[in-house]
């Protein structure tokens, strides 16, 4: 029987914020056939190195990548298995509930009609279009999308809810980040972190916002630069701001102004947290991990 060495970064159904040890890592790693890691499991050359030669696959708990060196995986040859789109209706529904929900105050209860509104979604990718189809199903609106419009999956659900409700809801991609910033009620951050997205939300983006707008981030949290979003609400330039992820979480002394403002929506990075989708992440990644470390097909094997 052949036997290989496979490294866990933590029990999957325990904290996933928290970064596992990072030494006790770099020393176990070592002769590893396969690696499993979180979303705050930096993999980067140092690793990959530290585990050595052996080392044919890495499966993430994750359908995000930005925490991997994914250059460094190619320039190996180690594969890649991550979750796909088991997770965009989890964290679908909680995007549609953090826009629409603030905490309760007389005043703010005066907050912005749902009904009607334009939804601007910054990045276009499945959990994305996972929310829109929740939005059509529910309420007239007018959407725009990003530049960067993706793969259109939702197309024919939309004309289904369109044909049954007799529904008119343009559906337009933005011309540009201006444009999405200031025709939006609400503002979906959905797109993945790279070096060109982080901070795209910034001091220059709220200016433009309308007054009344809510900002929504499910993505990652260096997408939307923290200390202008602490301005713009301190000023009046938005109405408020649901956040799933933040910089640097989970350290939210980073984010302390944040705490302070009435009309934030503050949760710690549960937007996959069902119990369903949570058992067929730990399913998908384990099996990714096992078919990897010994070359053979994964559920999900992202093309390097
Ligand atoms: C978290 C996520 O990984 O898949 C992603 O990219 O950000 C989430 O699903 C999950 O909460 C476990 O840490």
């Amino acid at each position: 029987m052949l036997t290989q060495k496979i490294v866990v970064t933590r029990n999957l159904l325990d904290g996933c914020l928290q970064p596992c040890d990072r030494l006790w890592l770099l020393v176990n790693v070592k002769g590893a056939a396969g690696l499993l890691v979180m979303v705050s499991d930096k993999t980067d050359k140092e690793l990959l190195e530290a585990a050595g030669s052996q080392l044919k696959a890495v499966a993430t708990f994750t359908a995000g990548t930005d925490h991997i060196d994914l250059a460094a995986l190619k320039k190996r040859n180690i594969r890649l298995g991550y979750i796909t789109d088991y997770l965009s209706d989890a964290v679908a529904d909680l995007t549609v509930m953090l826009g629409s929900q603030m905490p309760w105050h007389p005043l703010l209860m005066a907050g912005p009609q749902i009904r009607g509104v334009t939804v601007g979604f910054l990045g276009f990718g499945r959990i994305a279009q996972a929310a829109l189809k929740r939005l059509i199903a529910t309420d007239k609106r007018v959407i725009y999308v990003t530049s960067k419009p993706g793969k259109p999956v939702w197309e024919d659900y939309y004309d289904l809810i369109k044909h049954m409700h007799g529904l008119t809801v343009p559906v337009e991609v933005a011309r540009n980040l201006g444009q999405l910033a200031s025709e939006s009620d609400v503002v979906i951050v959905g797109c993945a972190l790279t070096p060109s997205t982080k901070h795209l939300v910034n001091a220059d983006f709220f200016k433009k916002m309308k007054k009344t707008s809510v900002i929504v981030n499910i993505a990652r949290g260096p997408v939307i630069d923290t200390n202008s979003l602490v301005d713009a609400l301190d000023q009046g330039k938005i109405f408020g701001t649901g956040l799933d992820v933040i910089e640097d979480e989970p350290n939210i002394q980073a984010i302390y102004p944040i705490l302070e403002q009435p009309r934030c929506v503050l949760l710690p990075h549960i937007g996959s947290a069902t119990l369903e989708t949570r058992e067929q992440m730990v399913a998908e990644s384990v099996q990714n991990l096992l078919a990897g470390s010994i070359g053979e097909a994964m559920v999900n094997e992202l093309k390097l």
